[in-house]
């Protein structure tokens, strides 16, 4: 249930609700609007008679939360939620790109994407270290070596960063590397690792699991903030549906529902919901004029030999030319976006380099499936 305290409530008669609540053993949590603070109540209600709290002073009225998320609800916090990370903040009033390739692969691959998303807008760098992929012989990710490459990455570029944790020993390593945790799809409902990366108290981007009704999702998201950590962002990632011509199904539906039912953030991902890099662009902008607070977008500098997702990866010129297309959408909408810009001849440089293989070295373009060459535009062959 919802406390709703009167207008100008006295502090006095907040306190003494609020301890009238944890005498039961229950949980209060405030939230100060600027007009009314609101009391939710966390527990086992049956312990608490509302008729008493009624009759507290500035007690407004009593309102039954019947969803069985509580801290993520809007009812208990009808103010956005803005979640701070790195040099970043994700939440209303701006847009944030988060951006980078599928998979962390060299350190000198992923330094040349980190600086090259910096200058087109991004202001966080994704870059996967632990892989859950579809097959066991894909490739797995570097692991520790990879979370050491993204925070040397975060540091040079001022980019905050967020990497994909699968298990209890991937989230201690990447706790001491990276500003944000990613919870993927897959894992959408491992509760052991919700509660795990909620005792972190680092924010967590929580992606919608490829099944997951929308009630579903916000328990998921529940399980991390009943840890303590309020620092939840929501990601729309796609659904799983009978259509066979995109990876997955992109529902910008549930970007205006969760406007309804949470005051979390929700960013969305364009790339794993298409699985083309040609469908990217388009979905982007749908997703920053239905108000997402942000998207992540694979980048890849030479997709075509990507060990991971190459077939939706942008490269940079696709990529700047996006960001450059989402500046009006966001003005629409009243999101600031900048774009710093101005290293695009160390950007060419870098392609020009990845188009000669140096990033990669010989070895690992030899091991390159050739499905991920073969899917490939004619121009990037
Ligand atoms: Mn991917």
């Amino acid at each position: 249930m919802i406390i709703i305290m009167k207008p100008c409530a006295a502090q006095d008669s907040i306190s003494a609700v609020v301890a009238s609540i944890e005498a039961k053993g229950l949980s209060a949590h405030l939230s100060r609007g600027e007009e009314v603070t609101i009391i939710g109540v966390v527990g086992d209600k049956s312990k608490l008679s509302t008729e008493n709290l009624a009759v507290y002073k500035d007690v407004d009225r009593i309102v039954p939360v019947t969803e069985s998320y509580k801290l993520s609800n809007k009812k208990f916090h009808p103010e956005p939620t803005t979640v701070k990370a790195g040099n970043t903040a994700i939440g209303p009033g701006s847009l944030t790109i988060m951006a980078g390739p599928c998979a962390v692969e060299s350190e000198e691959q992923l330094m040349c994407i980190a600086r090259a998303v910096k200058a087109a807008g991004a202001t966080v760098l994704r870059g996967g270290a632990y892989k859950p992929r579809t097959s066991p012989y894909s490739f797995q990710g570097l692991e520790e070596e990879g979370l050491r490459y993204m925070q040397t990455a975060g540091k040079e570029t001022g980019l905050a960063t967020i990497c994909e944790v699968v298990s209890l020993p991937a989230v201690e390593a990447a706790v001491k590397y990276v500003d944000i945790l990613q919870v993927g799809a897959r894992n959408m409902q491992n509760f052991i690792l919700l509660k795990e990366v909620g005792r972190t108290g680092m924010p967590v981007l929580l992606k919608r699991g490829l099944c997951a009704t929308i009630d579903e999702w916000l328990n998921a998201a529940e399980y991390i903030m009943s840890e303590g950590n309020p620092n939840v962002i929501l990601c729309e990632r796609g659904i799983r549906t009978y259509e066979t011509a995109t990876r997955n199904t992109l529902d910008l539906s549930a970007v205006a529902v969760m406007r309804e039912k949470s005051h979390l953030p929700i960013i969305v991902d364009p790339s794993h919901s298409t699985g083309s890099y040609k469908y990217v662009p388009p979905m982007a902008k749908a997703a920053v004029a239905c108000d997402a607070d942000g998207l992540m977008i694979e980048v890849h500098n030479d997709p075509a030999h990507a060990l991971s997702d190459g077939p939706q990866s942008l490269t940079f010129q696709h990529f700047e030319q996006l960001t450059r297309e989402l500046k009006p959408f966001c003005e629409l909408v009243g999101r600031s976006f900048v774009i710093p810009g101005n290293i695009t001849d160390e950007n060419a440089a870098f392609q020009n380099a990845a188009a000669e293989n140096i990033a990669f070295g010989n070895a690992v373009s030899e091991s390159v499936p050739p499905e991920n060459i073969a899917i490939r535009d004619p121009e990037v062959k």
